[in-house]
């Protein structure tokens, strides 16, 4: 493994959907056969998005569209190639979802835990994140999280079909 990191640099990414601890789809993340990652801390963004649930799939979104919405929480990690490219594929990037690479928060967990702020402890680096690039206006109606938990008071469960490509529509 080691030797594959030297071969290539690792990747930081920000998640802050099905892809974090406690959400349906970390397992992705936590399998070792998938590739290297190594969770760095919590994250936010330095600019609003509106993070919404949508789909019949109720399947998390980050609409690419500044200044709307909120600062939205995350977590960061870095992995290896291998790796993202199976998140690639999960997020069916780059004709889904689609990867940017944006300024980020990045905060140890510990210190957001004794009561310290993301303006007092974060740190810029910038890391990828996954965007819905193109989607019909009636998303900005939605209502527009912070935080996104699949077990949320919002009730919408998630559901994920992969071989559907019909949740594509929609969004669209
Ligand atoms: N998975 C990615 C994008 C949205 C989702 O459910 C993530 O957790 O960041």
């Amino acid at each position: 493994m080691y030797e594959n990191l030297f071969k290539s640099p690792l990747h930081r990414v920000f998640v802050y959907g099905t892809l974090k601890r406690g959400e349906p789809n970390h397992g992705l993340i936590k399998d070792a056969t998938n590739g290297y990652a190594k969770f760095l801390g919590l994250g936010r963004t330095t600019v609003s998005y509106p993070l919404v649930i949508a789909t019949r799939y109720n399947i998390p979104f980050l609409l690419k569209k500044p200044d709307v919405g909120n600062l939205v929480l995350g977590e960061i990690y870095d992995m290896d190639s291998k790796m993202l490219k199976k998140l690639d594929e999960l997020e069916e990037h780059p004709t889904f979802y689609e990867r940017f690479e944006e300024e980020i928060l990045l905060a140890p967990e510990t210190a957001l835990k004794s009561g310290k702020t993301f303006e007092e402890v974060g740190e810029l680096t910038k890391a990828w994140i996954y965007f819905l690039p193109i989607y019909r206006s009636s998303l900005l109606d939605s209502p527009m999280y912070a935080s996104y938990s699949n077990n949320g008071s919002h009730g919408l469960k998630y559901c994920g079909n992969d071989n559907d490509a019909s949740s594509l529509y929609d969004v669209l």
